[in-house]
């Protein structure tokens, strides 16, 4: 059952009780390689389920359009002081409601419409809030976007640099959903002061790395750091905003009152406890773990001849080309799924496929290795994902069902925070 369990839960409505027992279960049985889902600990779940949530808080410490503040108060600013120390920033704002909210605040701080603004395009590997066409940043400012070499798949940087040149960015994106590879901050932040531009690092995939000492950090080459907090980070669903003091202010102006009310209260509480979890010795630990185990099943599926793009990993993704295996990404990754390897399919750089039913396959080991599993484990993943695509191009369901049932037998053995038996 779920752990917490949710005894009022199942009294009250035991149709949605029913659901998140199945989901704890289902958590539990699989193997999970979205690179940007983990498990998050009983603490942090306790925080993000207290009654926090009954408050309402617009504004921000001592400046609050509500009365009541007198835990929520200290409880926000001490969440923000952790991600400064942690981080090594001199501002944090933990109110941003997620990722894309985080990011929006970016623009709202420092582009009016029509302004240029520069990121990794979507399908290379960026995000949809980096200026994507389909994006309200792609449709209200002017975005240039940027990608990745061909021959390397790695950022084109003497593209950024022309394109910089040439366009003047008044702010530009590094960081992404699907880079396999680690960022060259400091690049980035050249060739952004050759246009004045503002140097954004969206770490949101990489936090707890660059915490845990695994990534290079963007501190002292970005001024605007924004990230989510619940991918390698480990946390509660949530977002952060980061920056140097110059750009606080209209950092905390853009998140409220330009774009948000009221902070989920709940969720910086439980934000709080993640810092606190990745402020401790094992954290460290536990993020080159995650890089470890990237490195050893990169290498156990290129033995495989699967193609990578990048030609591997540095970090705790790996993308997959499927072309050479005969399938698409989208079939492939519901066949895993039903062999108990949950995984997402994803466009790759230069896809000549659509977005919905592209050539790739997005993997990370954030939450296996959460579970416990180490390199050694890696080789039999990527035996069973050879397995289970082959399985695929056959119609085996019943392959796939053995698959299902051997990677719930290792895993019955690593537990989770989230769920126990009855
Ligand atoms: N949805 C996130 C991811 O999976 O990478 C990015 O927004």
């Amino acid at each position: 059952m779920h752990q917490p369990p949710v005894p009022h839960v199942a009294q009250i409505d035991p149709q949605v009780a029913d659901l998140i027992n199945a989901e704890a279960r289902r958590q539990f049985d699989k193997l999970r390689m979205i690179p940007s889902e983990n498990y998050v600990s009983l603490a942090v779940l306790e925080a993000a389920g207290s009654v926090l949530t009954n408050k309402y808080s617009e504004g921000y410490p001592g400046r609050r359009y509500y009365e009541g503040q007198q835990c929520i108060d200290p409880l926000e600013r001490l969440a923000a002081e952790r991600a400064q120390a942690l981080f090594g920033v001199d501002h944090a704002n933990v109110q941003p409601y997620s990722g894309s909210p985080a990011n929006l605040a970016v623009y709202l701080a420092f582009l009016q419409p029509g302004d240029t603004v520069m990121g990794m395009a979507l399908p290379m590997g960026g995000h949809l809030t980096h200026g994507w066409a389909v994006s309200a940043t792609g449709k209200w400012f002017r975005s240039v976007q940027y990608g990745v070499r061909a021959d390397t798949g790695r950022v084109d940087f003497d593209q950024v640099r022309d394109l910089v040149r040439k366009e003047r960015p008044k702010v530009i994106f590094c960081g992404g959903t699907a880079i396999p590879r680690t960022i060259d901050f400091e690049v980035f932040a050249q060739i952004a002061a050759e246009a004045d531009a503002i140097l954004v690092a969206d770490i949101a995939h990489i936090a707890g790395l660059i915490v845990g000492g695994a990534h290079p950090s963007p501190i002292g080459h970005a001024p605007v750091i924004t990230t989510t907090t619940h991918k390698t980070l480990r946390g509660p669903r949530g977002a952060m905003v980061m920056s140097t003091a110059e750009h606080a202010s209209a950092l905390d102006k853009a998140v409220f009152p330009g774009l948000q009310g009221g902070p989920h209260n709940h969720t910086t509480a439980a934000i709080a406890v993640a810092l606190h979890e990745a402020a401790q010795p094992e954290f460290s630990t536990y993020a080159h773990q995650i890089v470890g185990n990237a490195k050893a099943l990169a290498a156990a599926l290129t033995e495989r001849g699967f193609d990578l793009i990048s030609g591997g990993t540095d970090n705790h993704l790996i993308l997959i080309d499927l072309t050479s295996k005969g399938i698409a990404g989208k079939p492939a990754a519901k066949a895993l799924d039903r062999a108990g390897i949950e995984t997402n399919y994803n466009t790759v750089p230069f896809d000549p496929r659509k977005p919905f039913d592209p050539s790739g396959l997005r993997i990370g080991t954030p939450a296996l290795t959460t579970r416990g599993l180490s390199q050694m484990h890696m080789p039999q993943v990527a035996a069973w994902m050879d397995e289970a695509i082959s399985a695929a191009l056959k119609d085996d369901e019943p392959a796939l069902e053995r698959i299902a049932g051997e990677v719930s037998d290792l895993l019955a053995a690593f537990p989770m925070a989230g769920w126990a038996p009855a």
